[in-house]
């Protein structure tokens, strides 16, 4: 046989077998990948053509069976494949389905209005990456017959059989070739059982069985399933409400469909209490995971139907507006599209571009939704005040979040007044001061080292922490200064790491307030902020109690208590100008640095979990409403000085 011989079927089938070896050469360009994915893609361009004749109303029945060779059978009760010859090419239409890329009288879109398009490459792309490949057709009471091998050569031409039959169908057997799909040619019943259920559900009145003959496990009896959904995309909402966790909020779902241009549309919802979103999208049977065109005309009508409803309708409480990201918490919907010729972009070819299909679905959709509202107003109220509900959420944590800003710049603000920062920004050696008093303060913030010593001054009494509840403690305006300056949150939310400073020492009079101030103070670190104390951030200054000076300031010693006191009259003779400080305030700038502030003379005790534990109790008792063990307490621990009497 040659190319040129005169018979024109001789050199088509040549041809036919040239583009059958390109697939072969080039599996994934047809069929994506040759892993069990494009093993799988096999089985749903064969049953698509199924549903396809079901989906024109020709078929009612669909079996699927996994033989024991391996091999996948595929049979419908539709027409039954075409066997007339071709008028200009003289072969049986049924041959150029199988043995021509993307031929074939239904493959070119003029015998079904909405044929399955995403995958669409043909019965012929799986001829040519099978071992053999079997059709029978039942037409006028005959069986017909074909037969392929070895990836598409013909076996057998179409021929009649003996066998008598009634009534028609397609039935198509074929076995992967273990040559293409190296990795596996093993059929997953799950895969399988998962997609036919979802095919059942989109297509109501349509029966599908699934067979597992393959007996892998020789005692197991042959599976059997039949798939029917009755109820169709209703009872596939009502099947993932099921499935979920989550309570319907209406029994009756949601149900319409329509048509216009060419476009059908049908569409079940039925919310749930939950928070997620199950929205499962279709066209022409294909699983739209990345949306498209139809899913958003879709999205816009069901938002607008519903603010419409709900305001007509006085559902909601002020004149809210619902946006879509409202109507998302708890949506269990199905939205199953035909669309004539389907074009699908994105990263895995799932998503719709089609642009007229947007405009098309909101207008089916805007209509269909509304005529249900209308008729059944009890379901109408349950699904809004389901979207009621997540508006009304999102609009309070918007006022909070707004609520909050606002409490953060005021205190900002107000800090920024008070807090005399540092101008370095090392949080390993930067430290801050709780200095008593605004005048001490102002001394500290002319003394300090700016660069790395930043004043905070403490005015009024910082609240009692042992005794106010956690909200009072927070509303504290000293407090509130404290946790902002130190910039790492408060209670369960306090982040050590976050501290701006390495050490924090607290400043006060050496006198009872200032004792009192200090307590306070540990007891509030001891509770709100304790990794500060473990870590050995927090401290307490010691300022000097007098000053000894002589010959008018030229000899000058410090005492931090008496002992040390004596030890300097000792030194200076007794006739030493002596200064006793009554508080901070007293000492000017250079003299707090020289005394308190200057690491290199400073004397600074670092707080254990024990002092702040015994600065706790201390405080229990002084702020016990019974008077007499904090009279007792009072005159046992603390040394009263003349000024205090
Ligand atoms: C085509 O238009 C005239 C009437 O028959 C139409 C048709 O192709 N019907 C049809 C095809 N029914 N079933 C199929 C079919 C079924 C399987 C399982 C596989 C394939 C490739 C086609």
């Amino acid at each position: 046989m040659s190319i040129d011989n005169n018979s024109g079927y001789d050199a088509k089938s040549i041809q036919v077998l040239e583009g059958l070896e390109a697939v072969r050469k080039r599996p994934g360009m047809y069929i994506g990948s040759i892993s069990s994915k494009g093993l799988h893609h096999c089985a749903w361009e064969i049953i698509d053509n199924a549903i396809d004749e079901a989906g024109a109303g020709f078929c009612t029945h669909i079996k699927v069976t996994l033989n024991e060779d391996g091999s996948l059978t595929v049979e419908d009760n539709g027409r039954g494949i075409p066997v007339d010859l071709h008028p200009e090419k003289q072969i049986p239409a049924v041959r150029l389905a199988f043995e021509q890329l993307h031929a074939g009288g239904k493959f070119d879109g003029q015998v079904y209005k909405t044929s399955g398009g995403l995958h669409g490459v043909g019965a012929s792309v799986v001829n040519a990456l099978s071992e053999f490949l079997n059709v029978e057709i039942s037409r006028d009471g005959k069986l017909y017959r074909l037969e392929y091998e070895k990836g598409g050569k013909l076996k057998k031409d179409l021929h009649v059989t003996k066998k008598k039959i009634k009534g028609s169908g397609t039935r198509i057997t074929f076995k992967p070739d273990p040559l293409i799909f190296k990795e596996t040619t093993s059929f997953k019943y799950e895969t399988l059982r998962n997609r036919l259920m979802e095919l059942a559900f989109l297509n109501n009145g349509l029966t599908i069985d699934l067979i597992d003959n393959r007996l892998s496990n020789k005692n197991q009896e042959p599976k059997k399933e039949t798939y029917q959904a009755k109820k169709g995309v209703v009872g596939f909402v009502e099947f993932l409400n099921e499935e979920g966790e989550y309570n319907p909020v209406h029994k009756k779902p949601i149900y319409f469909k329509g048509e216009k241009e060419g476009v059908i549309l049908e569409c079940a919802i039925q919310y749930n209490d939950g928070e997620d979103e199950q929205l499962r999208s279709y066209v022409n049977n294909i699983s739209t995971d990345e949306g498209g065109t139809h899913e958003s005309g879709f999205r816009t009508a069901l938002t607008k139907v519903f603010n419409l409803y709900g305001k007509k309708n006085n559902i909601f409480k002020k004149n809210e507006n619902l946006i879509g990201d409202d109507l998302k918490d708890g949506l269990t919907c199905v939205l199953s599209v035909k669309v004539r010729d389907p074009q699908f972009e994105g990263q895995t070819k799932t998503k719709l571009s089609n642009t007229e299909v947007d405009g098309l679905v909101q207008s089916i959709t805007n209509e269909g939704l509304s005529n249900f509202f209308e008729k059944h107003p009890s379901v109408a109220k349950d699904v809004i005040n389901r979207v009621l509900t997540t508006c009304l959420e999102r609009l309070a944590a918007r006022r909070a979040k707004e609520l909050r800003r606002k409490a953060r710049n005021a205190e900002a603000k107000a800090l920024s007044g008070k807090l005399a920062k540092c101008s370095e920004k090392d949080k390993s050696r930067n430290e801050l001061f709780l200095v008593e008093g605004d005048s001490a303060g102002g001394s500290a913030k002319t003394g300090r080292d700016r660069r790395f010593q930043a004043i905070l001054p403490l005015r009024g009494k910082v609240i009692n922490t042992y005794r106010a509840k956690v909200e009072k403690v927070l509303e504290n305006e000293e407090i509130r200064s404290i946790i902002t300056a130190i910039g790492a949150g408060v209670g369960k939310e306090f982040d050590v790491e976050k501290s701006n400073y390495a050490r924090v020492c607290i400043m006060t009079d050496a006198d009872i307030d200032g004792a009192h101030i200090r307590c306070l103070l540990l007891t509030f670190f001891y509770r709100y902020m304790r990794p500060l104390i473990y870590s050995g951030r927090v401290y307490i200054a010691q300022a000097p109690l007098y000053k000894i000076e002589r010959e008018r300031g030229k000899i000058v010693r410090y005492a931090y208590n008496d002992e040390e006191l004596q030890e300097a009259l000792k030194e200076l003779g007794r006739n030493a100008r002596i200064q006793r400080y009554k508080g901070l305030g007293e000492m000017n700038p250079d003299q707090l640095w020289e005394t308190t502030l200057n690491p290199a003379n400073r004397r600074m005790i670092q707080v254990t979990i024990d002092d702040a534990l015994e600065a706790e109790r201390k405080l229990k008792i002084l702020m016990s409403d019974k008077v007499d063990p904090r009279r007792e307490f009072l005159m046992e621990n603390i040394v009263f000085t003349e000024d205090d009497m």
